[in-house]
């Protein structure tokens, strides 16, 4: 392929975790600002293709996989932080998030904490007065690159800040608010009315995206991660959740040991290819988490450049329209480089 287009908006930065202080103290947030700037950067200077914005698709594609109330939350906590407290944000989750993983029954209207606690799985994560704006606009991205391959190109890569796999219908957590991948898969589908894969690289588990298509046998979803036995998100991510209902075989789980090296690494994305193979699929989606890499801050596996291009290989070695959504990955000094291992060779084999 001649040039792959990458899909960026500046919208991003006003989800500014690197300018959050609570009582005087940084928030020290490793999802910054400046993780989706080392990308671009890298995509500059190598001259992958255009670098376009995204183009707006409006609420519908986002409803078609969030529900309107937790929308509705995201787009006003912070206003609501403010009216309920008498002073601006951040939303900081309560203890009570823990505790809202099973079905549970939505507070009142005027229980701000509760209904805080309601829309996010995950006490460690936090609402700014810009992440509506930036979770909007990477979702937009996401939705834009997949325009790119319905209008016939192989692949396209939407720069998305901030991620988002880990979201579920109607909850925030890990970094994640809106569901990128989930989003334009979703699209995908709808617009080809043919199956969609969902290929998961991501060093953590997509609980998120897994928990979205659960019982839906039109969309097939793979994920290799860290063993949710010693790794975040904890409770989603094991080999033996399959999918349910009519989705009962279209949820397909590898978790790896840590420290899992690039041979390790490829020997298991092998066999989830042949999963995706099979199911013969009319696009691929790729949740592109490069926190698999060695030195990582957060995740710990040992992938290297040349790993990140034989997974770029591969991927592309489908022969399938390929929407790559970027995800995790913490450590600036190599973010760049391995991303762009993966997307030169996905630009070269296609
Ligand atoms: N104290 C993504 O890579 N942090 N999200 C766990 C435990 C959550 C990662 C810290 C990591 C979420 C998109
Ligand atoms: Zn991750």
């Amino acid at each position: 392929m001649e040039r792959l287009h990458t899909i960026y908006t500046e919208h991003h930065h006003h989800h500014a975790t690197d300018a959050v202080t609570l009582n005087g103290e940084p928030l020290l947030c490793k999802e910054v600002p400046a993780r989706a700037e080392v990308v671009l950067a890298a995509i500059r200077a190598a001259d992958l293709g255009p670098v376009v914005p995204p183009t707006d698709h409006g609420f519908p594609p986002l409803l078609a996989v969030h529900t309107v109330d937790y929308v509705e939350f995201l787009w006003t906590a912070t206003m609501r932080h403010e009216a309920y407290y008498g002073k601006p944000g951040p939303v900081m989750a309560g203890r009570d998030a823990v505790t809202n993983k099973r079905a549970a029954q939505r507070p009142p209207e005027t229980d701000f904490p509760a209904l805080r606690d309601y829309y996010t799985f995950d006490y460690e994560e936090t609402i700014l007065a810009g992440t509506w704006d930036a979770a909007y606009w990477a979702a937009q991205c996401a939705l834009t690159a997949a325009d790119c391959v319905l209008q016939g190109q192989p692949a396209a890569y939407a720069l998305c800040r901030p991620p988002g796999h880990h979201a579920t219908a109607d909850q925030y957590g890990g970094f994640c608010y809106l569901n990128n991948a989930a989003i334009a898969a979703r699209y995908l589908g709808t617009q080809t009315k043919k199956p969609v894969a969902i290929l998961d690289v991501d060093y953590h588990h997509g609980n998120g995206t897994q928990s979205i298509f659960y019982a839906d046998p039109s969309v097939l979803y793979c994920s290799l991660h860290a063993d949710p036995a010693l790794e975040y998100p904890h409770f989603w991510g094991y080999a033996a959740e399959r999918g349910a209902g009519a989705g009962l075989g279209t949820n397909h789980n590898f978790p790896l040991p840590l420290y899992v090296d690039d041979a390790g690494y490829l020997a298991v994305l092998d066999e989830a290819l042949s999963v995706i193979r099979a199911f013969k699929p009319g696009s691929l989606v790729v949740s592109l988490g490069l926190d698999t890499a060695e030195g990582d801050l957060i995740g710990d596996f040992c992938l290297t450049p040349a790993g990140f291009h034989a997974i770029g290989q591969r991927i592309a070695a489908l022969h399938l329209p390929t929407v790559l959504v970027q995800e995790g990955g913490y450590n600036l000094d190599t973010l760049g480089q391995n991303a762009l291992a993966v997307l030169t060779a996905i630009k070269q084999e296609t």
